[in-house]
């Protein structure tokens, strides 16, 4: 540690919106800091995206700052979206009224920075020659700032004038009269068009792929708008912090799947009325993570284009078929379908005639075997950019020994939070890859990062420390939890700039956090309060390491938790056994049904004792006879029945290819142990002595879940033991395999996901006498013999009390020779997996378990 001190301690890359209130925020604490900003002005992309049409697409009252509550209360906005030049005139007072211009160094661009091991400090290149060492560096360099470069061949050679829409003249362009070619039909483009339409002689359109576009609506702000704003300012800033995107709205809890196609109708009228880029996507809960559910709201803007042009072919070309609406970013236009109806405008579709080649004159694209030219006086690129990593590793940054943050990104960027990443001290970046940034209001998501990053330079120097930098192992987690997020939702089918896939060679991967602006920002609060989890810092006051590592349940299981503990359920526990069965019950109830299956029969069978077994059969709608599964529901032998797992059983059903008999046992209190074990024996020998007339094809296998997996491994052992029935194999989900010892798991996971150690606690005490817990019948793990048992696969749950004694079953059964598959279920809980429907992350695991039945019974199953 060297006692150098800094140039500044400082420097910002950016003038942008978060550059000016990183500004701001860093003079009140008293730090020194200067910014280096390539324009000659502020503004950001607000500065550079000066095309006709450019505004806005989040409302202008949304899209503000709310630190300065006085500038906040005074400016008005004249119009719901507001142009480019009306934003750059707000984003110039900001500048003024803080006098923030005296921190900026224009026309400066930063080309590398390296951070010094020994002085622990960074040293700023910029293009000027200068160097500027600084004990921090953050890239406030946006998200959307770095032009992707057009890659057609011939770009250059065009000898009319060139225009792009990431950079457009200053004294803007007149088209009166001008042949003007535009390619790309992003959301410049969507906005630029009309206007360019207005002016120009001919207008032609090259589009690649067609994009979802809903009418702006622009005018005054709404009245209902501005009055939900000026009843309370300060309370609805707060709204907006804790909403998914940035901007107060209610979420949609219907389904697009289960309302009537009326009801569809109905609320996409309303989003498309509405003329927000939120109001589609949020119409139904379901459309941006279902495809069939996407499919309705993508017809539903497709027949609105139809509807709109009149040339059909030009219509069909305009309309999105290629990836679900909203996986590309939704545009807000004025008149963009209808421009496409003047004479003078033409669309060229590049999917069937591709572009050869620019050309002096224009553009010549492939038309079957040959080839039409475009003649043009004017060329508008308005083809995009190499989006969210773009801007920071097109500067030479050196971290660590010397490691470039270009290539440790080669494969997609790795954060913790977005924020920072490992080997790289001391960089910050505001709405960097893996945070919520572009997929929200970006002016709430830059001021929690401006506010987080001043936060935690305030801290550091309040607790004598220098240098901050996440562990490798929060960032590994991160980024995990980062895709975890995307791959629940339909983003990654769609080749999109939050993909990284709009620029070739780029690494494909989803770029924005997806799990919501709200939750975003409770989990990096989460990590300040936990001090600083997954960080390490150093200082004069010494070094502190926090290994943690966040979010490691998977986005679904997390969500539903969280849920679960809004509603603030009393403990099962807590209630009688008659009680807890009624209450598991009114849960299930709430639960999503399973699919359809063949057919589905109840009845009875007799149990070990004279008594009678209720029974769902559940045969596949496949022509039979069928392998049949004998399969026993959860519940720790004191709660569930033969259709309390009725959503598994169908999915497990129709994947398996196998009749599955879903049959109950008797239960605690009332029948104590061996009562259960005995019924499940029971049940076994009757199914396979009646195999025949129940539709089976003589092939038999058990399954079950959690104390209903208990007993399949019990009666594997039995039919070992007893010479029969002969099973094909048995799957064993989350099983309780050792009454009698609390493994690690219990400590690690006894509270918060649902099973927990007291239920579990309560779940033995009704059913099995602590003397009887040892017995092999309650405990299979503890058999002297596991040798020649059924072929098993076995689920365990990371974050399940039973987890341990389910890997300890799946270890010894492998010792003892037997054939096991075992899959350890990364983020999940104990009741995850069975939640077909509900739990998409699961859906894994679920079809794992059906292929190892399908396998069990080798060929004869068809599915
Ligand atoms: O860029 P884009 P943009 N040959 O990447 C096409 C924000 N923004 O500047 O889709 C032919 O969306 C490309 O085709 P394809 C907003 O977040 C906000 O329009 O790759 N075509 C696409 O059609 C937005 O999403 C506002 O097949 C080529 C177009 O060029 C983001 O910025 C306003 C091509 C690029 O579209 C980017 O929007 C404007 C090629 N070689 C922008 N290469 C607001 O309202 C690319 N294309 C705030």
């Amino acid at each position: 540690m060297s006692d150098q001190q800094p140039d500044v301690d400082v420097v910002v890359v950016g003038a942008g919106i978060a550059g000016l209130y990183l500004l701001y925020r860093l003079r009140e604490m008293g730090m020194s800091a200067v910014a280096f900003e390539t324009g000659d002005d502020v503004g950001g992309t607000w500065y550079w995206n000066r095309y006709p049409g450019a505004r806005c697409d989040v409302q202008s009252i949304d899209y503000s700052y709310s630190w300065d509550a006085e500038l906040d209360e005074t400016w008005e906005w004249s119009e719901r979206y507001a142009t480019q030049p009306e934003i750059l005139r707000y984003v110039n007072h900001v500048a003024d009224k803080h006098d923030l211009r005296r921190h900026i160094t224009f026309e400066t661009r930063v080309d590398g920075a390296a951070w010094n091991d020994d002085t622990e400090l960074w040293t700023v290149a910029t293009d000027d020659g200068q160097q500027t060492t600084c004990r921090y560096y953050v890239m406030a360099t946006g998200c959307l700032s770095s032009m992707k470069d057009p890659d057609i061949a011939g770009t250059g050679t065009f000898e009319g004038d060139v225009y792009f829409t990431g950079r457009w003249p200053h004294e803007g362009v007149d088209f009166t009269g001008k042949r003007v070619g535009v390619i790309g039909t992003g959301s410049s483009a969507i906005q630029s068009i009309p206007i360019i339409a207005s002016q120009a002689s001919e207008l032609t359109v090259f589009q690649r792929t067609p994009n979802f576009s809903l009418p702006a609506h622009n005018g005054p702000v709404r009245p209902a708008d501005r009055a939900a704003i000026d009843a309370d300012r300060a309370a609805y800033r707060q709204l907006a912090k804790y909403s998914s995107a940035g901007v107060p709205r209610e979420l949609s809890e219907e389904s697009a799947l289960t309302v009537s196609e009326e009801r569809r109708q109905e609320r996409f009228e309303e989003a498309w009325e509405e003329g927000t880029i939120f109001s589609m996507t949020g119409a139904f809960m379901d459309l941006l993570v279902d495809r069939t559910a996407n499919e309705y709201a993508a017809e539903f803007v497709r027949n609105k284009i139809r509807s709109i042009v009149d040339d059909p072919t030009t219509a069909e070309a305009l309309c999105p078929t290629t990836y679900p609406l909203g996986t590309k970013r939704l545009c807000l236009d004025t008149n963009y379908y209808a421009t496409f109806n003047e004479p003078h405008v033409t669309l060229v579709d590049l999917f069937a005639n591709p572009i050869s080649s620019i050309t002096p004159a224009g553009i010549d694209v492939v038309d079957g075997d040959g080839a039409t030219s475009y003649e043009f006086d004017a060329l508008v690129y308005a083809t995009g950019f190499d989006a969210m990593t773009g801007a920071i590793v097109r500067v030479d940054i050196a971290g660590r020994n010397g490691v470039q943050l270009k290539e440790k990104w080669a494969e997609g960027p790795k954060t913790y939070l977005g924020l920072m990443s490992h080997d790289f001290p001391n960089l910050f970046m505001v709405t960097g890859p893996q945070s919520p940034s572009v997929l929200s209001n970006m002016a709430v998501s830059i001021e929690q990062h401006v506010d987080w990053i001043c936060d935690t330079l305030d801290h550091l120097r309040d607790h004598d420390q220098r240098v901050i930098e996440p562990t490798q192992e929060a960032e590994d987690g991160w980024v995990a939890h980062a895709n975890d997020f995307a791959d629940m939702t339909l983003f990654p089918e769609a080749n999109s700039w939050y993909m990284g896939a709009n620029v070739p060679g780029k690494a494909r991967v989803v770029l924005p956090y997806l799990g919501g602006v709200d939750r975003y920002r409770r989990i990096c609060d989460a990590v300040v309060d936990g001090d600083y989890v997954g960080f390490a810092r150093s200082g004069p006051s010494g070094e502190h390491v926090d290994t943690g590592v966040i979010c490691r349940l998977q986005p679904d299981v997390m969500v539903m938790l969280e849920m679960m503990a809004e509603l603030d359920l009393p403990p099962m526990e807590s209630m009688p056994a008659p009680d807890a069965r009624a209450f598991s019950e009114a849960m299930g109830a709430a639960s999503p049904p399973g699919p359809e299956v063949g057919d589905v029969i109840d009845a009875t069978l007799p149990g070990a004792d004279g008594n009678d077994l209720d029974y769902r059969l559940y045969r596949p709608a496949t022509p039979g006879p069928h392998p049949i599964t004998l399969y026993f529901h959860g519940g720790g032998w004191v709660i569930g029945n033969a259709t309390s797992d009725d959503a598994l059983c169908r999915d497990l059903c129709n994947n398996s290819g196998s009749i599955i008999i879903s049959v109950d046992y008797r239960h605690g209190p009332e029948a104590k142990f061996p009562a259960a074990h005995h019924d499940a024996y029971a049940a076994l020998a009757w199914v396979a002595e009646h195999a025949d007339e129940l539709g089976g094809n003589g092939e038999l296998a058990v399954a079950g879940w959690s104390a209903g997996a208990n007993l399949a491994a019990h009666v594997a052992q039995r039919t070992r033991d007893e010479g029969g029935p002969s099973l094909a194999g048995q799957v064993l989900l989350t099983p309780v395999t050792d009454c009698a010892e609390q493994r690690q798991s219990y400590t690690d996971n006894g509270e918060g996901y649902v099973l927990t150690k007291n239920l579990m606690d309560y779940f033995l005490d009704n059913y099995i006498d602590e003397a009887d817990r040892t017995d092999p019948i309650a405990s299979p793990l503890r058999a002297s013999n596991l040798a020649g048992l059924a072929p098993a696969m076995i689920v365990t749950c990371e974050f399940d009390p039973l987890r341990d004694e389910g890997d300890a079953y799946a270890a010894a059964l492998r010792e003892a020779g037997v054939d096991v598959e075992h899959v350890q279920a990364h983020g999940q809980i104990h009741t995850s997996v069975p939640a077909v429907g509900a739990m998409v992350t699961s859906a894994t695991y679920r079809e794992q378990m059906a292929a190892a039945l399908r396998g069990f019974f080798g060929a004869s199953v068809a599915v």
